[in-house]
């Protein structure tokens, strides 16, 4: 059922100078669920992935592998970047690169618009950049190097010496924005969340924005500039424009989908959360709904990133554990908006405990009483004892917890008032005993009260479940019985999902790994 509302929800677009790692996987999996609920709940979602193709990072990668720039997009894109979505089991509804025609038309009239309403002016430029970054940096965030790089200044997150730049370039009049942006973040308290992230960005432009160089001259590998192609379009305002470009070979578009909801990473934040909407403002466009900036997956304290070797593929995982365990792994093992450590060790012990032992062992032993006590069907008459009502008030509090949690992308809450239903299941049947009541046929009615409540709860955590693993929720919907598919059912009501009124079979849904296929 359609409610009316839209949500359109983004990750930030990759670089395409190497393959997908787990820290880029992570922002992929949660916009994905996101995208999964607000579509479970009948709104008009739309969700885009994609890759960042220019600048001077991409152009390096492509002369270090003795290709075009282009030849290196296509080949990461095509080996790496698009097979990625399969191995997550991502529901994008498009996927945009900064190469294709309707970005770079977008880009290109964007910019001209800019400039014809005196929002750009030209100027001479030096300072410090990184191209791992494609950012100039500010003094704090540049350390001495060592190793290697010793008695050189390098990027503090890249840890690769700063390069000076000095040409002429094109600016955009940020500073002009400093006072509109402040007036914004004060009047949309959620713009950028979570909170830590807010009180960053509003520091920052307390202290004063300047203006933004937005063109280059030293390499060509970019968007042109429409009226001096001498120089190419800075490729941070190139990217940003992605989000907007994609919209427009959309049916309804912006006028559907915008504002947009950004899911990115804390080291990009500044230019979700101060560049984007002041470039928004100048062309008359609305700023994006919500900034939501993710911690780091660290390895060693540090972000794991594959220019240090610590970068791990997403199907070195899913290999093993497969697609949902990967995705239930992430989004409730790091709490969202944190920085998180992955280990083979917990998410090993998470898959047992809590999908095994915890959801699989619990639907299983549920359908196969079911099946043994009633031949699959259970009477339609039902007598609730006031345990059986207390298991479904729980059921309710879950519910309502998870979806409010998932307004306030509080994904890892969301799970975790899941979980408490799976625990809260669990411990009924322990004390409810339903194999000692179906021995003696005087509790007959009792042991389909329990039954039918412990299924009750069961499709209640299917229809939960459903965005995060969507394979598992799929394979439990028909060992319920479930009708139609449970994609199909809004969180708010799981409680009445329906029933065929007769269960199926159910194979295990976590198999157990045995330690050595680690
Ligand atoms: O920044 N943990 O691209 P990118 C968590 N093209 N997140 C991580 C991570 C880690 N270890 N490593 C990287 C860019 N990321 C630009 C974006 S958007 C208009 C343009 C995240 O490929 C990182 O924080 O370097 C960022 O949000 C995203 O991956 C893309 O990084």
């Amino acid at each position: 059922m359609a409610s009316g509302e839209s949500f359109y929800v983004t990750t930030p677009i990759f670089y395409v100078n190497d393959v997908p790692h787990i820290g880029h996987a992570y922002a992929q999996v949660a916009a994905d669920v996101l995208a999964r609920w607000h579509q479970q709940r009948g709104e008009d979602t739309w969700f885009l992935t994609g890759t960042d193709e220019h600048g001077q990072k991409i152009m390096r990668s492509a002369i270090a592998n003795n290709m075009t720039p282009r030849e290196w997009a296509d080949k990461l894109v095509d080996g790496a970047w698009r097979p990625v979505l399969e191995t997550l089991n991502l529901s994008n509804d498009d996927f945009i690169r900064t190469t294709e025609d309707r970005h770079e038309t977008f880009v290109a009239d964007f910019l001209s618009k800019l400039n014809n309403d005196g929002y750009i002016y030209e100027d001479e430029f030096e300072a410090l950049y990184c191209v791992g970054c494609e950012e100039f940096k500010p003094e704090a965030e540049i350390v001495d190097g060592t190793g290697d790089y010793e008695g050189k200044k390098v990027c503090a997150i890249h840890s690769k010496p700063m390069e000076l730049m000095r040409e002429r370039n094109y600016f955009f009049k940020l500073s002009e924005f400093q006072d509109r942006l402040l007036e914004f973040y004060e009047a949309n308290p959620k713009f950028v969340q979570p909170e830590s992230a807010r009180n960053e960005v509003l520091s920052f432009v307390r202290s004063g924005l300047l203006d933004l160089s937005i063109s280059r001259t030293s390499f060509d590998w970019g968007v042109k500039v429409p009226w001096d192609d001498s120089h190419v379009v800075y490729v941070w305002v190139d990217a940003l424009l992605n989000y907007l470009s994609a919209l427009s070979t959309v049916e309804g578009g912006t006028e559907r989908y915008w504002p947009a909801n950004h899911i990115v990473g804390k080291d990009i934040l500044r230019f979700h959360a101060i560049i984007w909407p002041a470039l928004l403002m100048a062309a008359g466009i609305e700023p994006p709904k919500r900034v939501y900036a993710t911690g780091w997956l660290l390895v060693g304290g540090e972000k794991m990133s594959k220019s240090k070797l610590t970068g791990i593929e997403p199907a070195e995982i899913t290999k093993t554990f497969g697609a949902d365990a990967f995705r239930y792994y992430f989004m409730r093992a790091i709490r969202f908006g944190h920085d998180g450590s992955f280990s083979w060790e917990d998410i090993h012990a998470r898959y047992h405990a809590e999908l095994a032992n915890g959801l699989g062992n619990l639907a299983s032993r549920t359908i196969a009483m079911v099946n043994k006590y009633f031949g699959g069907e259970l009477p339609t008459e039902i007598q609730q004892h006031v345990d059986d009502e207390q298991l479904l008030n729980i059921a309710a509090e879950s519910i309502r917890t998870a979806d409010a949690a998932i307004d306030e992308f509080a994904i890892d809450q969301a799970l975790a008032a899941t979980w408490k239903l799976v625990d809260a299941l669990n411990l009924y049947i322990t004390e409810q005993e339903p194999w000692k009541l179906a021995k003696d046929e005087a509790n007959r009615d009792r042991l389909a009260a329990v039954l039918d409540t412990a299924l009750r709860g069961v499709g209640v955590l299917a229809v939960l479940i459903n965005p995060v693993m969507p394979e598992t929720a799929a394979k439990l919907w028909t060992g319920l019985g479930a009708e139609g598919t449970v994609d199909a059912i809004a969180p708010a009501d799981a409680l009445n999902w329906p029933s065929t009124g007769r269960v199926g079979e159910l194979a295990p849904l976590f198999p157990r790994i045995e330690t050595e296929q680690q």
